[in-house]
């Protein structure tokens, strides 16, 4: 059985969306963040880098959320959660992920953790002042050159909703107001109307 290490509200639960819509038979198992349970040597063991997503299936160790959606995908093609079978179509939905993941995310984490790219108080204040403006900028391209809707690759659900979804939920701690892109915003409201995230959402928070 696949087994997803998680926190709540981390990039995982895109994932987390995925495997759930995909009908598969997992596991989701929470990492304390809180008592810094992603640095300990049982989880380092796991995934040396320290970070969430990590997921366990019976071929190995996956990380790094691009990879592990279309891991899913692919494996659970008959969900139909990524164009599989059609390279230009999936390169287009891995490029979308790419930047979610290589330049989206990294704007964000210029909010909460500086430390990785700096040492001084003065340096995380000037990078989290930043934010409003870098993530803002990101989310500009998205509305205008990514998201064709009301999905983001026109209309057909797929692992990029899960992905934009639940980098979206940042926004409001990234003080973006995400009135500004009426089709993000339409997505986010819709992908919350769906049985699948919203029990998801549950089991993903839960206590
Ligand atoms: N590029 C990775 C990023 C993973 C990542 O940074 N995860 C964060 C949560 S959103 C994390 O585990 N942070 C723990 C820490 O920084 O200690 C991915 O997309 O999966």
């Amino acid at each position: 059985m696949i087994k997803l290490y998680y926190s709540p509200g981390s990039c995982a639960l895109a994932s987390h969306i995925a495997l759930e819509e995909a009908g598969a038979d997992y596991e989701a198992v929470r990492i304390d963040f809180g008592s810094d349970e992603q640095k300990k040597p049982d989880f380092l063991a796991i995934n040396p880098k320290g970070r969430v997503p990590a997921l366990v299936s019976d071929k190995g160790i996956l990380t790094e959320t691009p990879a592990i959606l279309v891991f899913i995908s692919q494996t659970y093609s008959a969900s139909s959660l990524a164009p599989v079978n059609d390279p230009w179509a999936l390169a287009q939905a891995q490029a979308f992920n790419s930047y979610l993941c290589a330049t989206v995310h990294v704007a964000h984490a210029h909010g909460g953790r500086g430390h990785r790219w700096a040492n001084q108080e003065t340096s995380f204040e000037d990078m989290r002042q930043k934010v409003p403006q870098t993530v803002g900028d990101c989310f500009t391209l998205i509305e205008n050159d990514y998201v064709k809707g009301p999905w983001v690759l026109g209309d057909t659900y797929s692992i990029c909703d899960m992905y934009l979804y639940t980098v979206s939920r940042w926004l409001e701690r990234d003080r973006v107001d995400i009135s500004r892109f009426p089709k993000v915003k339409a997505q986010f409201e819709a992908i919350e109307k769906r049985p699948t995230v919203a029990r998801v959402l549950e089991n993903h928070f839960a206590d």
